[in-house]
């Protein structure tokens, strides 16, 4: 490219004044000259766009730096591939991460609007769909608040995860139109597009000394082009960029079609090409759609893979020194076939041999698990596989077969440790394991709690980590703090800064001297204050969405996350009924007044989630109309959970519910969230909590429940549910309430599958676990009654929490696995 030469003066921007009167006065440029309106007529979406256009300047400054800068040391790039990134709203983040709120809040001011109304009018980014999606949305901010050259690359979903709405009590799903209003943040960069193909076949070229080589003709075609996201690390560190592709078609309409009357067959090709990037898939869902899946999925590997080679040699790099100079994480086995797309593009479009390919590739891949659950490890049918990417398929048997003679020469596994760390599943229908893939593939494999690890090392992979015994390792998951505490809940980030001074925003590890505050009356006493302010935020919420009102003194007792067996919400709603019963049959004594609050979105076609919210709906209409019950208990699921409404319900929660069946749930961040904000947690040794208890002290949470090794046990020896129910009059009443239709008066065999389960095999252990939970519980109101040691414990949580930031996560990735 030839570089312009013009007076150097004016190529160079002027760095940007940030005044609020400056700030008014971009943002009124922006709203005449860049939306064309006059502020007379604009509408708050106007004010809004306008505002994100003013920021944005801002940010792209840093941007360029951090790109410049970037190119001119050629140092080690981090990208993060992800199928998901569950972003949420993305203004506040950046006004405050560049710490400019007040000064943005005030130039609105001075033009008659109010920044938290339009804030509120900015759609959710939902492009994930639960914790994996969420967990790569905060280590991109880290990233870049630590100072990591990094990108992450991802789609960019038309449809996001689906709106939920409550139809009569039931799930509905409606599409999501986050890009309704336009996206004023992204940049479409036409220039970083690539061609991607799908099918076709394979053809062998070289003549008879010359090595073989292998050229891939792909049936159809389409093009990916990139859409860039500035993400904003803490006080504008740095900038780093998020880059979705969008599919676009090669002919947006065939003409000939056209012409000839075929008017919709004309843009048969645009409309396949669109559909690929037009909804996120929903998780744990079906085998219906894998095709349109492994589609997207290939397709987002492929580009990325392209622009990531296309950057690496622009720089003048070797293809050798791609591990030196490139980490690739890939977030769950989603982006795996980036492995094989990797082989490819190094094979045949550069001509390396396979070895030499092989040692660059799993040097330079690094790969992250995120849950046990056996349909979650993703596998392909081999003829599907086959059809669309068939160089893959031959590359995929090309990696088996030299790991597998490794594995059976150097090492002597059995048949069975081979058939275990094979490619290709071959019970049943023969499938490419994506698991098995993304492991052999990287130098790293980590899990994302120190249980969750082990556990990696014991079931799912213990074959190959016998193999490869150095390659697991764990990276215990964190949050960020800007958006968790900072954003979410800047009452209580002021009473901390006033305490303790304002280090802890840069470090949130320097909470730590807030435990010396704990037993000190009156910073208990402003703590509850702070508390209560945002319980009343989430009261009014709750009414004026569902129009419920709850009381702001009593206990709020909060559940959000995805609906999932394994996460035991079923368990929680039948300590609720059970409550009910013992505050109508023991009116006498002293109930602690509790809120019951649920929200989530249960995958679309996984029933018994479904029928979880039912029961939660059924069980609070109950509930919540009975005169006997005068208040004491509460129910309340809110529709429609995203990352927004979680920043209202974390700071407003009392207690955080973490009660998944031990061994299940991989991590949990939203335990973490919780706590910071001054949450008691009632959780089950699993995930996460185990290592929050040992940095919270075990006075400071209540742990209830088996073990991940007794539910192991329990599971492999059969357990005996049905004398478990019968021996605890409680849940035994609890459950003939569920089944004598006391709660669905117009269909008594609703639930009649919930409950038939617990009964045969109970293979959450929520039966198993009901009597320490309860138990639990009734710890959790004894403390609630003592208020000063109830915000001693609470305060202490969001001291000692601060190890739990994704900061020192992507620390811990950068030191160990990306050497960055
Ligand atoms: C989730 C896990 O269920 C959760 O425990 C963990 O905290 C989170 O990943 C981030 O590591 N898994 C998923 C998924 O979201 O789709 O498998």
């Amino acid at each position: 490219m030839t570089k312009p030469k013009g007076n150097a003066d004016l190529l160079q921007p002027k760095p940007r004044i940030s005044s609020p009167d400056v700030l008014a006065a971009e943002i009124i440029e922006h709203l005449t000259y860049g939306i064309g309106k006059d502020a007379k007529v604009a509408t708050p979406h106007d004010w809004l766009t306008a505002t994100i256009l003013a920021i944005r300047g801002r940010i792209i400054d840093k941007w360029m730096d951090s790109t410049r800068e970037a190119y001119r040391t050629n140092g080690k790039r981090v990208y993060y591939l992800s199928l998901e990134f569950l972003i949420g709203r993305l203004m506040r983040d950046a006004v405050s991460n560049l710490g400019l709120m007040d000064e943005v809040r005030q130039a609105l001011v001075s033009l008659g609007v109010n920044l938290d109304v339009i804030a509120e009018l900015e759609p959710d980014a939902a492009l994930g769909n639960g914790g994996l999606g969420r967990l790569a949305a905060c280590f991109m901010e880290s990233m870049a608040t630590v100072g990591i050259p990094a990108y992450g690359y991802g789609i960019r979903y038309v449809h996001g995860l689906f709106r939920q709405q409550m139809a009569d009590g039931w799930q509905v799903e409606l599409p999501e139109t986050w890009l309704a209003h336009g996206n004023p943040w992204e940049f479409e960069r036409r220039e970083s597009s690539y061609e991607i193909g799908f099918g076709g076949a394979v053809d062998t070229n070289g003549g008879p000394d010359e090595p073989r080589r292998y050229v891939w003709k792909p049936a159809e075609r389409v093009i990916a082009t990139g859409y860039d996201t500035p993400v904003v690390g803490w006080r504008g560190a740095r900038v780093n960029t998020l880059r979705l592709w969008s599919a676009q078609p090669i002919d947006p309409i065939l003409l000939d079609a056209f012409n000839a009357g075929d008017h919709i067959g004309a843009l048969r090709e645009s409309n396949k090409a669109e559909t690929l990037t037009r909804v996120l898939y929903p998780a744990d869902a079906t085998p219906a759609g894998q095709e349109l899946r492994l589609r997207q999925e290939y397709f987002f590997c492929s580009a990325s893979l392209q622009d990531i080679l296309r950057r690496h040699l622009q720089q003048g790099n070797a293809l050798a020194s791609l591990p030196d100079k490139v980490a690739i994480q890939l977030n769950d086995t989603h982006p795996a076939v980036s492995v094989v797309e990797l082989m490819r593009l190094l094979c045949d479009m550069h001509g390396l041999d396979f070895d030499q390919a092989w040692d660059i590739t799993w040097r330079t891949f690094s790969y992250t698990n995120h849950t046990l659950l056996p349909e979650a490890l993703e596998s392909w049918p081999v003829p599907l596989f086959e059809r669309l990417l068939p160089r893959h398929m031959q590359l995929v048997y090309e990696i088996n077969a030299k790991v597998l003679l490794d594995a059976r020469r150097s090492r002597h596994f059995s048949d069975q440790e081979i058939a275990h760390i094979s490619l290709i599943e071959e019970s049943g229908s023969r499938r490419v394991r994506m698991g098995n893939l993304a492991f052999m593939g990287s130098h790293s494999v980590n899990g994302v709690s120190a249980l969750h690890t082990d556990l990696m090392k014991q079931t799912v992979f213990a074959d190959l980590h016998k193999l490869y015994p150095d390659r697991i390792n764990n990276k215990t998951n964190g949050i960020t703090p800007r958006r968790w505490l900072m954003q979410c809940n800047p009452g209580l980030t002021d009473l901390v800064t006033e305490a303790i001074g304002p280090d802890f925003k840069d470090d949130v590890e320097k909470l730590r001297p807030l435990d010396n505050f704990a037993d000190d009356p009156a910073f208990q006493e402003k703590f509850a204050a702070i508390k209560r302010a945002n319980k009343e935020r989430l009261s009014n919420l709750v009414l004026s969405r569902m129009g419920v009102r709850i009381d702001p003194s009593a206990l709020f007792d909060i559940q959000i996350k995805r609906i999932h067996e394994y996460k035991r919400q079923l368990l929680n709603i039948i300590e609720a009924i059970s409550l009910y019963d013992q505050i109508r049959s023991h009116p006498e004594r002293d109930w602690v007044p509790r809120v019951k609050l649920l929200a989530g979105k249960a995958a679309p076609s996984y029933h018994n989630a479904k029928l979880i919210i039912k029961l939660a709906n059924d069980v609070a209409r109950v509930i919540n109309n009975d005169p006997s019950v005068r208040g004491l208990l509460k129910v309340v699921f809110i529709p429609n959970y995203n990352v927004s409404l979680a920043e209202i319900m974390v700071p407003a929660a009392d207690l955080s519910e973490q009660i998944s069946t031990a061994g299940m749930e991989a991590s949990g961040t939203g335990n973490m969230k919780f706590a910071l904000n001054g949450a008691l947690t009632i959780g089950t040794l699993d995930g996460a909590n185990v290592e929050m208890l040992e940095h919270v002290g075990e006075e400071n949470i209540v742990i209830f429940g088996m073990t991940a090794e007794e539910v192991a046990a329990a599971r492999s020896d059969g357990h005996n549910p049905r004398a478990i129910i019968e021996s605890s009059p409680e849940l035994a009443q609890a459950l003939s309430a569920i089944s004598a239709g006391v709660f669905s008066p117009d269909d008594r065999d609703r639930f009649s599958g919930l409950v038939d389960g617990l009964f045969q095999h109970d293979w959450f252990m929520v039966a198993a676990d009901f009597d320490a939970y309860a138990k639990a519980q009734r710890q959790v109101d004894s403390i609630w009654t003592d208020a000063s040691s109830w915000y001693s414990k609470t305060i202490r949580n969001t001291a000692r929490m601060g190890w739990f930031s994704s900061d020192r996560t992507i620390r811990q990735y950068t030191a160990d696995i990306w050497r960055a």
